[in-house]
């Protein structure tokens, strides 16, 4: 659709990237496919020197991820967007193409577990030195800046403390410092922040979870801002090699037409949920963006356009009594990954949180008595009673 980007959130989900093709088909088709033959030997030769613009070999470029990646650079307001395998292969893809043996990065100490690992213990042994900080203070980055600072990494609202960082604010840090600032997006997806607006320069997001809402894919994507760094980024993804297949590619697009209604729903059973939570006899505290409690409640207005579909609490007879109540609800999933259709409850000191081991864990207040829930597009009053039926158990 011409002139895609001047149009509303709604309009862009169902439109954008789409390619016209010969057929005059109404979504862009699954080109299940891995390599593309050539003319001759010299438009070969051509299109391997970029003379020529096309399609050649599909962990370079594919007509079906490329449409989902012009969808979702379109949404998140980017020039450019890299599909990847999976969400840790996109922050790979950022961090490898990025960072240098002998630059140093700073992260959220609340982040996906896995992604504190990434830079803890695979690109340390590159060379490349990582500080945890509490991002949500400002002035805890503004210190943990050195001279060879290349990148901020956030995650806001983080995983599973749903603290929120200010991009704006770090955004102006990381650039003062000459350092580029990365938003791994995720929680909230292009419909709820658009880290680009507040001076982000990277994005990142699991496709696994809101993008593409259906449980049944894995998968990852880079943002950039500026198209002149385009093709660093895309050589150094061929290279690395963790590209998104067609089919997934398809799925996750596919996904993406109903992303705002979804968002929209998710939001509206997440914040009557955590309301109903905040008031019962059972729980200690309920952190979620919605709610005035939150410490960056007022961040969070700024930033977001809605709250998400993600909520922690504990509860005040600690983990035992969460293990009662995820043994014992109905309606929810007791699974991890989070952003789909359907609800899931888990426990983040033992399942996605895990590898970070404890002393990172109690850094980040990721307390062994935190239950998360990823609130799905249930019924609300099916997916209350089915917390109930757990919370009931519990004496
Ligand atoms: N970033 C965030 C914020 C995540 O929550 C996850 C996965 C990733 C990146 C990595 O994405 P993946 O490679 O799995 O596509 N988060 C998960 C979670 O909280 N439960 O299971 C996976």
């Amino acid at each position: 659709m011409k002139n895609i980007r001047n149009y509303s959130l709604d309009t862009k989900c169902v439109h954008a990237g789409i390619k016209e093709d010969m057929y005059g088909s109404v979504v862009t088709p699954i080109y299940q496919v891995s390599t593309f033959k050539f003319r001759d030997a010299d438009q070969g030769a051509r299109l391997f020197k970029g003379e020529e613009d096309g399609y050649i070999y599909t962990r370079m470029r594919n007509p079906t991820v490329e449409a989902l990646e012009d969808s979702i650079a379109i949404l998140e307001g980017g020039a450019k967007a890299l599909a990847c395998s999976s969400g840790m292969a996109a922050s790979h893809t950022l961090l490898s193409t990025l960072l240098n043996a002998g630059d140093h990065a700073v992260c959220s100490e609340s982040v996906y577990g896995p992604t504190m690992t990434l830079l803890a213990n695979v690109m340390s042994r590159f060379g490349i030195e990582s500080t945890f900080v509490d991002t949500s203070d400002t002035e805890a980055i503004k210190n943990a800046m050195k001279p060879n600072t290349k990148l901020v990494f956030i995650e806001s609202p983080g995983n599973p403390t749903l603290i929120i960082s200010d991009i704006e604010e770090i955004a102006k840090v990381a650039h003062s410092k000459g350092a580029k600032l990365a938003v791994d997006n995720t929680f909230m997806s292009p419909i709820l922040q658009n880290p680009f607006k507040f001076g982000a320069d990277y994005i990142v997001h699991s496709l696994t979870k809101f993008l593409n809402g259906h449980a049944d894919v894995i998968g990852g994507v880079v943002v950039i801002k500026e198209d002149s760094e385009y093709e660093w980024f895309r050589k150094n993804l061929n290279q690395v090699g963790g590209v998104l297949e067609p089919f997934n590619s398809f799925l996750v697009h596919r996904g993406i037409k109903t992303l705002k209604l979804r968002m929209e729903k998710h939001c509206i059973n997440a914040q009557q949920i955590a309301e109903f939570l905040e008031v019962h006899p059972e729980i200690d505290w309920v952190r979620f963006p919605g709610l005035k409690s939150h410490p960056q409640y007022e961040i969070g207005t700024k930033q977001m356009s809605g709250p998400g579909g993600m909520i922690s609490f504990e509860l005040k007879k600690g983990l035992e009594a969460g293990k009662i109540l995820m043994n014992n609800v109905e309606v929810w999933q007791l699974a991890v990954s989070l952003g789909g259709v359907e609800s899931l409850i888990q426990h983040p000191a033992s399942m996605t949180h895990a590898s970070m081991g404890k002393e990172a864990r109690e850094n980040a207040k990721i307390t062994d008595g935190l239950v998360r829930l990823s609130v799905g597009i249930e019924d609300v009053d099916d997916l209350i009673q089915g917390l109930e039926k757990g919370l009931n158990k519990i004496k």
